[in-house]
């Protein structure tokens, strides 16, 4: 099994130290780190995602793989800043107001990670402001919200409203997902799309960036 495949399969069974280890060996070997990214880390991300999508596995095995990948890409990080790898673009995350639910959000988050995007994770109980404001000091093109809570999906509304009150309409597109939230709610208040899980998620986001 190549270097790569091993890296890939170990970051699927969350096996950290194997992953950090393996990753500084292909480095040795003289691999490319974007190549070691794309196959190996976000190769068995990839196949995570696939695998949590279908049910063949859990959330605890998902946050494993996750750690695995971190550690990974705290090899890669050094090379591929070096090596000015573009992003393949930015989003920002957050759970809405008054809601602490975050492990769907933080998982939505590591998934966008996995496949290169940049996420800018505002955290939970985000004020609707500071989710339109954080797109405009970074140049976003996609905020993401996810609420758990019956009661705190209003506040994604009122992130739709202030985006286009502001004139961002178009420029800024919005991923609405969480629970008790659905594509029909979605589209009662004019987000442009409903991730229903992280991997549906990350399709989408993907989507609204390149139609940008
Ligand atoms: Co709370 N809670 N909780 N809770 N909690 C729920 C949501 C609830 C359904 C439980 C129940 O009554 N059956 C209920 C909500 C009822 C409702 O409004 N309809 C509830 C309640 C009532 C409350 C409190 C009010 C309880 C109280 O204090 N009386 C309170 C509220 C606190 C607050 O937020 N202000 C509360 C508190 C908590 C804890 C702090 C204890 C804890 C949260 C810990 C944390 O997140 N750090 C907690 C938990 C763990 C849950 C349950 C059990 C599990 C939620 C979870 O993490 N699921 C939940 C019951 C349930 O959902 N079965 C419940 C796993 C996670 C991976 O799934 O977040 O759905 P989920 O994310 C999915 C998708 O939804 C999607 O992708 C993810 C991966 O597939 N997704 C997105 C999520 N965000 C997305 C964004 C996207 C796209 C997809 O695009 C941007």
């Amino acid at each position: 099994m190549s270097i790569l495949a091993q890296i890939a399969e170990h970051l699927q069974t969350g096996d950290d130290e194997h992953v950090a280890e393996l990753t500084r060996e292909a480095l040795e070997q003289g691999l490319e780190p974007k190549h070691i990214l794309d196959t190996g880390l976000i190769g068995g991300m990839t196949t995570i995602g696939e695998k949590f999508k279908a049910h063949d596995i859990f959330l605890p095995d998902v946050l494993m793989a996750a750690k695995a990948m971190y550690a990974g890409m705290e090899i890669l990080k050094p090379r591929l800043i070096a090596e000015g790898i573009p992003s393949l673009g930015k989003v920002i995350l957050g759970t809405v107001q008054g809601d602490l639910h975050d492990i769907g959000k933080n998982l939505v988050g590591i998934m966008l990670r996995g496949v290169g995007l940049e996420v800018i994770d505002l955290g939970n109980d985000v004020a609707p402001g500071r989710f339109v404001e954080a797109a405009t000091e970074h140049g976003a093109p996609v905020i993401g919200m996810s609420a758990l809570l019956t009661t705190t999906m209003p506040a994604m509304s009122q992130v739709v409203a202030l985006v286009k009150e502001q004139g961002l309409a178009g420029k800024v597109k919005i991923i609405v997902g969480g629970a008790p939230v659905s594509a029909e709610f979605a589209r009662e208040i004019g987000a442009d799309a409903y991730g229903f899980d992280a991997a549906n998620a990350v399709e989408r986001v993907k989507a609204l960036i390149s139609e940008n």
